[in-house]
């Protein structure tokens, strides 16, 4: 019955088999990161009968309270990733500075960043998450790889993806080809390709932000969210509907199912105390924008392409405006309209 089945592991062996002089490395890579996510999978699910629940007494860079997951799950793709001579260094949400792969093991070509939990405040509550993550190439030799080797714009990504711990577990990943996701069959332990060339529908009528912060909000993304309010009766002639599940993956996930709008941007309260956004554009927003854009969507700050900001910081934040395209152009035109009024 389940003869044509393709397993992760296959697709990937099958999609490298068209890049000319891949060596295997890549394939590989992608594997440990797959099996990374099983495992974090794993511990999601069974919560508090394996004790992993709760708070871990320390706070990250971003002066976060870390979840014990997030510690976990952070030392699981350390761990899985480490070894096997395919990366130079990692680059996580849960640690100050990078990691260069140990003198123990060989270092390899690629930079890894992730991070391992996103959405954490959901675990408590059984809510979904999610791990992102996003491939690059190490510039020059990738002995000693510093800080500064991954401060690449988006567009530079090798692949990126996410695992997604909902109902069920689905990774879905790009390598510059489009869209795939897979489901974990917790049967036999593999993902198998269940939403081939997934892309962003174009009509939609949702839209996801957190409205708590809406006196905060800029005059453009004031405006998109009041014309959607205003819905049949407004300059929108359309009722439309509201999500905000406070976990990027589960939000760009149902936006690469039934589309959407999905916005954490820049407001005054975050330029009163310093800060350029919430969302981290190293290990969140750009490999989201990469998987959206490889999906037929766009993502932006309001006001520049997401994938083309030279990053300053390994853990520097961006506004995060992404989704269907017609609906993300749009919010860019406001800004635009307004100038620098906002
Ligand atoms: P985290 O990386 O600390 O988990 O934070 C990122 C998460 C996103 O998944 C989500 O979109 C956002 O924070 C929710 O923020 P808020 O709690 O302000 O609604
Ligand atoms: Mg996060």
């Amino acid at each position: 019955m389940h003869d044509n089945r393709t397993t992760v592991t296959q697709f990937i062996i099958e999609e490298q088999r068209h890049i000319q002089g891949a060596t295997g490395d890549f394939t590989s890579l992608l594997n440990d990161i797959v099996t990374a996510c099983k495992v974090i999978s794993n511990l999601v699910n069974h919560g508090a009968l394996v004790g992993v629940l709760g708070s871990a007494g320390s706070e990250n860079v971003q002066g976060e309270t870390q979840k014990k997951l997030d510690v976990i799950s952070n030392e699981i793709f350390l761990k899985s990733n480490e070894w096997a001579g395919h990366l130079a260094a990692m680059a996580s949400e849960e640690m100050d500075e990078i990691y260069p792969i140990p003198n123990s093991y060989p270092r390899g070509k690629y930079l890894l960043t992730f991070d391992p939990l996103d959405g954490s405040s959901n675990i408590d509550v059984n809510v979904s998450v999610g791990t992102i993550f996003s491939i690059l190439r190490c510039p020059g030799s990738g002995t000693h790889p510093t800080a500064d080797a991954f401060l690449q714009p988006g567009v530079k990504q090798v692949a990126a993806g996410y695992a997604l711990y909902g109902p069920s577990t689905m990774l879905v990943l790009t390598t510059g080809h489009g869209v795939n996701g897979f489901t974990l069959d917790q049967n036999i332990g593999e993902f198998i390709l269940t939403h081939p060339n997934m892309t962003v529908p174009e009509e939609t009528r949702e839209f996801a932000i957190n409205a708590s912060n809406m006196r905060f909000w800029d005059k453009p993304v004031r405006r998109y969210v009041e014309e959607c309010l205003e819905g049949k009766e407004g300059p929108r002639e359309s009722d439309f509907n509201m999500r905000w599940i406070a976990s990027m993956v589960a939000e760009v996930h149902r936006i690469l199912t039934r589309g959407g709008i999905f916005m954490y941007p820049m407001d005054s309260k975050m330029r009163a105390s310093g800060k350029e956004g919430k969302l981290r554009l190293m290990y969140e927003a750009n490999p989201m924008g990469f998987i959206i854009e490889q999906a037929g969507g766009a993502a932006t700050t309001g006001t520049q392409r997401i994938m083309e900001i030279a990053p300053k910081d390994l853990h520097q934040r961006v506004p995060v405006i992404l989704g269907s395209k017609q609906e993300v152009v749009r919010v860019e035109q406001y800004y635009q309209e307004a100038g620098g009024d906002i």
